[in-house]
C-alpha cells in the first residue's frame, strides 16, 4: 500500500479547497515501550505496539499555508530546502497536494537536543485539518501523521497513548489510542546530554538493527511482556512498576542496537555517566528512573514529591509534567 492511497481514502469525500490557515499545536512524546523496527518502510507500520506520553506545553506549533513553492520556516527562521529533512517533509506535504509554506515554532527548549519529529509531523496533519476544515477524528489524524513519522501518530493525544499495532497491511488499524489515565503526580526530567547531529538518524539505524542484529530476534517478546505490564503499571499508577519495565526496555533496545554489525550506540561518555547516577540515586532509596531515545540523552520518570532531590542531583534538568494544565 502507498502512502498517497492511503491519504486519499481518509480524505474521501472532503474539502480540497483551501480554506483560512491557523496555528495549531501538538505535544512531543517519550515512549515507555519503544517502538524499534518496522513491518512496513513505506508507510511506516511498526514490528511491535509502543506506549508513550505525551509532553503536554513541550511540542510544536504550526502554520500551513498555499504557496507558489514549498518553503519551511522554522522559529521565523527558512530553511534549506535542500536538506534531508526538508525534502522529507516536502515530500510528506505533497502527499496532500500543495505546494504549502510551513511555519513551525517548538516550546522544546532550543539546544537541548531533545526536539523530535513526532510533534512536527503531529502538528502538521492538524495544520492541514485546520487549513482546509476536514475536523478529523483522532484515529484518522494518527494514520495520517504515522505516514511522516510512526512515533508521530502518538503525538495527536495527549497523557498516556499506545500506538496499537494492528494486522492489517493497509495499516488503517495500526494508529494510537488514549489511555484514559490521569496521572497529576508523574514527572519526566529532561537532561540534555549533547546537541550533536547523530550518527545516523533512527530511520536507518532501525532498519540496520533489523537487518544484522541477531539479538532483535528478542524484541518483540520483550515488548509483548512489556506492554501489558506498563499498561497494568499506568492503571495502578505504580511508579515502581513503571519505571522498571520503561528503563528495562529502553536498555533492551538500545543492546539491540549495540549489537549491530557494526555497532550503532548513541550513548556518549555523559550518558553513562548520567546513568549510573540514576541507579547511584535509585540504591540510596529514590524513585528515579531513565529513558534514552535514538540519541544521547536521558529522561528521567519520578514523582513529583522527589522533584527538590532530583533537581539537586541534576542542576540541569528541565522537569515536565504532563498533566499540567
Ligand atoms: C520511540 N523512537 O518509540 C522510538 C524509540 C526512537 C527510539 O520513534 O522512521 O522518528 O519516522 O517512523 O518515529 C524515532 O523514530 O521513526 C522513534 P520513523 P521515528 O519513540
Amino acid at each position: 500500500m502507498q502512502a498517497v492511497e492511503i491519504v486519499y481514502s481518509l480524505l474521501a469525500g472532503r474539502s480540497r479547497k483551501p480554506g483560512t490557515a491557523h496555528e495549531v499545536y501538538a505535544p512531543a512524546n517519550i515512549a515507555l515501550v519503544k517502538y524499534w523496527g518496522k513491518r512496513d518502510e513505506a508507510i511506516n507500520l511498526p514490528v511491535t505496539g509502543s506506549l508513550s506520553v505525551s509532553m503536554a506545553d513541550r511540542g510544536t506549533y504550526a502554520t500551513v499555508e498555499p504557496a507558489e513553492a514549498f518553503s519551511l520556516w522554522i522559529d521565523g527562521v527558512e530553511q534549506d530546502v535542500a536538506t534531508k529533512a526538508s525534502k522529507r517533509m516536502a515530500a510528506y506535504l505533497g502527499l496532500f497536494g500543495g505546494p504549502f509554506r510551513l511555519s513551525t515554532r517548538t516550546t522544546i527548549p532550543i539546544g537541548a537536543g531533545l526536539a523530535s519529529s513526532a510533534s512536527a509531523f503531529a502538528a502538521v496533519v492538524r495544520a492541514l485539518d485546520a487549513l482546509y476544515g476536514w475536523d478529523l477524528d483522532v484515529v484518522s489524524q494518527s494514520i495520517l501523521a504515522r505516514l511522516g513519522s510512526g512515533s508521530a501518530c502518538r503525538s495527536v493525544l495527549n497523557g498516556f497513548v499506545e500506538w496499537r499495532l494492528g494486522e492489517r497491511a493497509d495499516g488503517m488499524d495500526s494508529h494510537a489510542l488514549p489511555i484514559d489515565v490521569r496521572w497529576p503526580s508523574f514527572r519526566l526530567g529532561l537532561i540534555a546530554v549533547s546537541e550533536a547531529a547523530k550518527p545516523i538518524g533512527s530511520r536507518e539505524a532501525m532498519r540496520h538493527t533489523r537487518e544484522t542484529a541477531g539479538l532483535y530476534a528478542a524484541w518483540p517478546d520483550v515488548v509483548a511482556r512489556d506492554l501489558p505490564e506498563m499498561r497494568a503499571a499506568i492503571a495502578a499508577r505504580d511508579l515502581t512498576q513503571l519505571g522498571e519495565v520503561a528503563e528495562g526496555n529502553a536498555m533492551a533496545m538500545h543492546a539491540t542496537m549495540i549489537a549491530a554489525r557494526p555497532s550503532v550506540c548513541y550513548w556518549l561518555e555523559e550518558s553513562l555517566t548520567t546513568l549510573r547516577r540514576v541507579w547511584a540515586l535509585r540504591a540510596d532509596g529514590l524513585a528515579v528512573y531513565a529513558t534514552m531515545d535514538a540519541g544521547p540523552n536521558v529522561k528521567l520518570l519520578f514523582d513529583v514529591r522527589d522533584e527538590a532531590a532530583i533537581r539537586s542531583a541534576f542542576p540541569a534538568v528541565q522537569v515536565v509534567n504532563p498533566f499540567g494544565a
